[in-house]
């Protein structure tokens, strides 16, 4: 008789620079997308969480907003967020764009707790580099107590078995915290939020896209196959909302038919999203519009 393989599980928080590819690596190592992805600095703003279940172990990743210096009350929201999620952690999973690394992606490794918790670093973005590059980056990197250092790409998944083996290795034992198919703790209505943002943040540019926020105002099931769903994009200024609405519409409608098609395969059904455009000057140091947002400690 063979004795029952012991359960391994744990919290394990991922931390960098923003843009360094966070999100997109805990959408592939869960093999569903739970956080948005865009090629703009700072599109993460809370904790999201995204979990995998394997016969013999749980792992719960907490994706984390890029560490910056904050500038509005939106950002010291993120970065508390970066704050909470290392509270309790079982593992830090430090991310640096290998082919870009920096002064600042060695002080977020420096800043890391020393001993606590195993510390893992994978260098992403392998794709975009020589092999030389990522024995140099790993070199940058060998100095901070990391237990690992594992070149991947979160875009080919390419070192993404090995991350999950050894991140594996260094879970300890512990329960299933989640049910086996909970790949996310985001509400519905804030996924859906997330989806708009994240076609906002592909097609507008400069400083448009930092001053965007997305309010669901209902999710309404008008037929068995028909979803409506009311949604306000708010930005600071005038100009802006001229931008987001575009010539005759032409913007606000690629935005809406673009997010319309990624909330129609979340939930299933058809849906008919109806946007609206709003000013709120300065909401992201207002305390009251933050939280109307969802950008609060849950
Ligand atoms: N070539 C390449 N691009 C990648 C890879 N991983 C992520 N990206 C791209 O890098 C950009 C940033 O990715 P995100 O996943 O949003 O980065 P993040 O670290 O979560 O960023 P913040 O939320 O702003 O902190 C996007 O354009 C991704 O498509 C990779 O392995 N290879
Ligand atoms: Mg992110």
């Amino acid at each position: 008789m063979t004795e029952k393989a012991k359960f391994h599980s744990g919290f394990i928080t991922i931390v960098g620079l923003p843009n360094v590819g966070k999100s997109s690596l805990m959408n592939a190592m869960i093999g569903e997308k739970v956080a948005i992805v865009s090629s703009r600095p700072q599109t993460t703003r809370s904790r999201i969480m995204g979990v995998i279940t394997h016969e013999n172990d749980q792992m719960v990743f907490l994706d984390t907003p890029g560490i910056h210096q904050p500038r509005t009350k939106l950002g010291e929201y993120m970065m508390q967020s970066v704050r909470g999620a290392m509270d309790g952690m079982d593992c830090v999973l430090m991310l640096a764009d290998v082919s870009h690394v920096t002064a600042k992606d060695i002080s977020v490794a420096e800043s890391l707790p020393s001993g606590k918790v195993p510390k893992i670093l994978a260098l992403n973005k392998i794709d975009l580099v020589r092999p030389e590059a990522v024995l140099e980056a790993t070199a940058r990197f060998a100095d901070f107590g990391f237990d690992e250092i594992i070149p991947v790409s979160a875009k080919t998944g390419s070192g993404l078995d090995e991350l999950t083996d050894n991140l594996r290795k260094h879970l300890p034992e512990g329960p299933k915290y989640f049910p086996d198919d909970m790949m996310t703790d985001q509400p519905e209505r804030i996924l859906c939020a997330e989806i708009i943002r994240e076609k906002a943040l592909r097609h507008l540019r400069d400083e448009v896209p930092h001053g965007i926020g997305v309010e669901i105002l209902g999710i309404e099931k008008v037929r068995d196959d028909l979803t409506e769903i009311n949604a306000t994009i708010y930005c600071e200024r005038d100009a802006h909302k001229g931008i987001i609405i575009g010539k005759h519409g032409a913007m606000l409608q690629t935005i809406g038919s673009q997010a319309r098609e990624d909330i129609e395969n979340l939930l299933d059904t058809h849906v008919n999203l109806k946007l609206w455009v709003k000013i709120r000057p300065d909401w992201r140091n207002n305390a009251a519009d933050l939280k109307n947002l969802g950008y609060e400690d849950r």
